[in-house]
């Protein structure tokens, strides 16, 4: 099942993106005028793939907020706002909350409450079933009350155990037509091996980060510089019908970030 999209929202980044939560110092510290220009190429990206894309402005007060994806998970038929684990992140659930109700009435719109805590780059949507990461951002409680308010919208969750890396989408990212990319840890997660998936990648360890990835439409988002991961969309589009589209994430990789964080999707 192709996906249909038509709206993305993004954030600008805060000068404060400099000070973004990172596990891997020894990239360097984000270049902001960088950051900016990569961002601008980022939308250009979602329009080219037909998107109506939403530019929130910066929030000067939180470093990691251009990571719009953690703040909720929006599915076809509503919205689950999260409530992010990290406590310098936890209100951007709370400020996206005027924008959602731009798009969404109030009975779309579903909110988790303490103790969960759910980031967006932990849910993975297949069609109609969504797997959830159980990481250090995303606890049981977040995934029980998520799989409940699927279940009322007609969606399954599946939980996937996450170890070290940040959220599951950072171990990889499903591009539709039973295609999954896969890196690191979760190349053996039975999860996978037994889910819906007709051809899995198993991304090389040096193009790990390039796993994550975003179908939209008739276009394929990818972070450039992982050849061996553009080959293989690029395989996989000739067949299915989408190109893919490359776009520098240096300054957001110094900070954690991939592909799908900067911007939520519907
Ligand atoms: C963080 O640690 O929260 C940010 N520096 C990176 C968030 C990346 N978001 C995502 O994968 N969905």
């Amino acid at each position: 099942m192709a996906s249909n999209f038509t709206h993305a929202i993004v954030r600008r980044p805060c000068r404060r993106v400099i000070e973004g939560i990172t596990t891997n110092p020894q990239l360097g510290t984000p270049d902001y005028e960088l950051a900016l220009r990569q961002h601008d190429d980022y939308v250009g990206a979602l329009q080219q793939a037909g998107v109506e894309v939403t530019v929130l402005p910066a929030l000067d007060d939180y470093p990691d907020s251009v990571f719009v994806e953690d703040a909720c998970v929006i599915t076809p038929k509503g919205v689950v706002v999260d409530i992010p684990a990290t406590p310098s992140r936890h209100d951007e659930a709370e400020l996206m909350l005027p924008t959602l109700e731009e798009f969404f009435s109030a009975d779309q719109i579903k909110r988790l409450t303490d103790p969960a805590t759910l980031e967006g780059g932990d849910v993975m949507m297949v069609d109609d079933t969504y797997y959830v990461g159980h990481s250090r951002r995303t606890n049981q409680a977040g995934f029980d009350q998520f799989t409940a308010f699927l279940a009322e919208w007609g969606y399954a969750t599946v939980q996937v155990p996450v170890g070290h890396i940040l959220h599951l989408k950072t171990g990889g990212t499903y591009v539709e037509d039973g295609n999954l990319l896969v890196s690191g840890e979760l190349k053996t997660s039975p999860a996978y091996r037994q889910g819906q998936f007709a051809h899995i990648f198993e991304v090389p360890d040096e193009e790990a980060y390039g796993a994550d990835c975003v179908r939209i439409n008739d276009k394929v988002v990818m972070a450039a510089g992982y050849p061996l991961v553009e080959a293989q969309l690029r395989a996989w589009g000739a067949v299915c019908g989408y190109d893919v589209i490359t776009v520098d994430m240096s300054e957001y990789r110094k900070i954690d970030g991939s592909i799908t964080c900067l911007s939520l999707r519907w």
